[in-house]
C-alpha cells in the first residue's frame, strides 16, 4: 500500500509561524509528524505556536535566524533533544525585495541571498549528518516561479531561488547514495503577507494591476492558498517519494504550462 504517514517523524519547518510555512507545518501534523519550527523574533514564535495550540497540534517553537550557523547548529541541537532527530526539514523561511536592480544596494541584494540561499544550505548541512546516521531524511526547499521566471524588481529574489533549484539538485547528487531524498516546490502565486502588496486594492476599489496580471497569468485563474502547497508537501515528506530525488514539484495552477492570454 501506498504509505503517506509521517508518524513518528520529526519535521522541522523554518520560518513557519504563518504563512505557506504554518500551512506545511500543519499538514504534517496532520500526516502523524512532530513539529518543530523557529522563527526570527519571539513574538512571531508566540503568535505561531498559539496558533498551532487552536488546531490542536503540539508544535515546539524556537527563537533562530536561519542566517546565522551557530544558531543553527543550537536550534538543531535542541529539536533533537525535545524530540529526536529531525527527519524532515523544510528551507521555508525567506524574504523578497522589490527593488529595481539599479537602485538596488549591494547590501540589500546580499541580504536576500542570505536569507533565501545561503540559509538553506546552512539549515540543511546541519540536519544531513543526523539524517546519514538515521538511514535517511527529506529535505524541501520552497523554491519560486523566479527559480525559472525573471521579472522586473526581483533580481536578488530570482538568483536566490534560482540557486536554491541547483542547490536541491546537489543535495539530491551527493547525499541521494545515503537514502537522502531534497526535492523543491516551486509555489505560483500564493495569497500570503508576502505577496499582500501585489493584492492591495486601489484607492478607487479596483483590483491592483499585478493581481488583474497573475489572475489572467495562471490557467486555474486564481491566486493560491497556502492548502494548495499542502498535498505534494506531505507527498515529498513520506515514503510515498523515495525515489523523487532532485525535482521541482511546480505548484502554480499552470502558470509555467501557459504561453498567456493574447489580448483583446
Ligand atoms: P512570509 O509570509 O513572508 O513568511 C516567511 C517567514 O519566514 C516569516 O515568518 C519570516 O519572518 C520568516 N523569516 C524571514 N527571515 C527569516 C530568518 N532569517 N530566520 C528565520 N525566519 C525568517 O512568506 P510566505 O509567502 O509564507 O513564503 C514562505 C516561502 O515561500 C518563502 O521562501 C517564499 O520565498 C516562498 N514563496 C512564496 C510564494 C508566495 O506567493 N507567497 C511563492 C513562491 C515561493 P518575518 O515575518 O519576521 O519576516
Ligand atoms: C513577486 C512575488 C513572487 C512570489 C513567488 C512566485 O514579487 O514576483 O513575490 O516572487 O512570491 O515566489 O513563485
Amino acid at each position: 500500500m501506498v504509505n503517506f504517514s509521517l508518524e513518528g517523524k520529526v519535521a522541522l519547518v523554518t520560518g513557519a509561524s504563518y504563512g505557506i510555512g504554518f500551512a506545511l507545518a500543519t499538514a504534517f501534523a496532520e500526516a502523524g509528524a512532530k513539529i518543530a519550527f523557529n522563527d526570527i523574533r519571539q513574538e512571531l514564535v508566540d503568535k505561531g505556536l498559539a496558533s498551532y495550540k487552536e488546531k490542536g497540534i503540539d508544535a515546539k517553537g524556537y527563537v533562530c535566524d536561519v542566517t546565522k550557523e551557530e544558531q543553527v547548529q543550537e536550534l538543531v541541537a535542541k529539536i533533537e533533544k525535545d524530540l529526536g532527530p529531525v527527519n524532515i526539514l523544510v528551507n521555508n523561511a525567506g524574504i523578497i525585495k522589490r527593488i529595481p536592480m539599479t537602485e538596488m544596494k549591494a547590501e540589500e541584494f546580499r541580504q536576500v541571498i542570505d536569507v533565501d540561499l545561503n540559509a538553506p544550505f546552512i539549515v540543511s548541512k546541519a540536519v544531513i549528518p543526523s539524517m546519514i546516521k538515521n538511514g535517511g531524511g527529506k529535505i524541501i526547499n520552497i523554491c519560486s516561479m523566479m527559480s525559472e521566471l525573471g521579472r522586473e524588481t526581483v533580481s536578488a529574489y530570482a538568483a536566490a531561488k534560482g540557486g536554491l533549484k541547483m542547490l536541491t539538485r546537489n543535495i539530491a547528487s551527493e547525499y541521494g547514495k545515503y537514502n537522502i531524498q531534497c526535492n523543491g516546490i516551486g509555489p505560483g502565486y500564493i495569497a500570503t503577507p508576502q505577496t499582500a502588496p501585489l493584492r492591495e486594492r486601489q484607492p478607487d476599489g479596483s483590483r491592483h494591476p499585478f493581481d488583474s496580471f497573475i489572475v489572467a497569468k495562471t490557467p486555474a485563474e486564481r491566486w493560491g492558498n497556502p492548502e494548495d502547497l499542502q498535498g505534494p508537501a506531505v507527498f515529498l515528506a513520506s515514503s510515498a517519494s523515495d525515489f523523487v530525488n532532485g525535482h521541482i514539484l511546480y505548484v502554480d495552477g499552470g502558470i509555467l504550462a501557459y504561453i498567456g492570454r493574447q489580448p483583446e
